[in-house]
């Protein structure tokens, strides 16, 4: 089994933690989605990773779907909730947050890319509205507990540990740090696991032009 990954793309890390988690094994495959030599629109017709390519060729792709075939396919140990359907889906709803938050810092990301004076400053402002809203409301699901969600690590804080560290790469004047407290601590842990540590994002270079 290969994954298609890129260093700094939180969406790969989130696949990588729980493959790593549950002790999966499988080849990485490192590439950058925005050069012409990538293979990702082989497998993917979205042309994004992280993509799955499973040994018979077939492939999985958008990281929320990739982590549910991957719970159903190895589901032990699990990376659901212990305590039944209620909090299942409250990890879910995590997931649907952290990974919106990802989703406007990518848009920021691209829009800082812009020559100066074609960057909307009611974009930028409306993308960080919810990269400041979405990290509230992860701050106030969080609380004071050791997990997002339910009495044991598992989807939620993938998803909310990968999303924060990834701010540092793309999105470090973000002040979450001074903000929530909570979500260092949550950070701190989870960024000493194994599976954390030996994915720890790092930014890439696009030799291409983009288009
Ligand atoms: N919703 C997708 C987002 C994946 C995504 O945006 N991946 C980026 C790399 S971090 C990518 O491949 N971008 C290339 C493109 O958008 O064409 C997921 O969760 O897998």
């Amino acid at each position: 089994m290969k994954l298609i990954s890129a260093t700094p793309s939180p969406y790969a890390r989130k696949v990588r933690i729980a493959l790593a988690e549950k002790a999966i094994p499988f080849e990485l495959v490192t590439e950058v989605p925005w050069n012409s030599t990538t293979q990702t629109p082989q497998y993917n017709p979205l042309e994004k990773l992280p993509v799955l390519i499973f040994d018979d060729g077939s492939s999985v792709y958008e990281s929320r779907f990739i982590l549910e075939v991957i719970e159903a396919k190895w589901p032990s140990p699990s990376l659901l909730p212990a305590e039944g359907i209620d909090a299942v889906l409250a990890a879910r709803q995590v997931e649907v947050i952290a990974d919106g938050i990802c989703d406007a810092v990518v848009l920021l990301f691209w829009e800082r890319h812009r020559a100066a004076d074609q960057q909307s400053a009611e974009w930028i402002a409306r993308q960080r509205r919810k990269v400041d809203g979405g990290l509230k409301a992860l701050a106030g699901i969080a609380g004071t507990g050791e997990w997002m969600v339910g009495s044991r690590f598992g989807l939620a804080d993938i998803a909310t540990g990968t999303v924060l560290r990834y701010l540092d790469v793309r999105f470090p004047e973000q002040p979450w740090r001074q903000l929530y407290p909570n979500l260092v601590a949550l950070s701190a842990r989870l960024e000493a696991r194994p599976s954390f540590a030996a994915t720890v994002p790092v930014p890439q270079t696009i030799s291409d032009k983009v288009v």
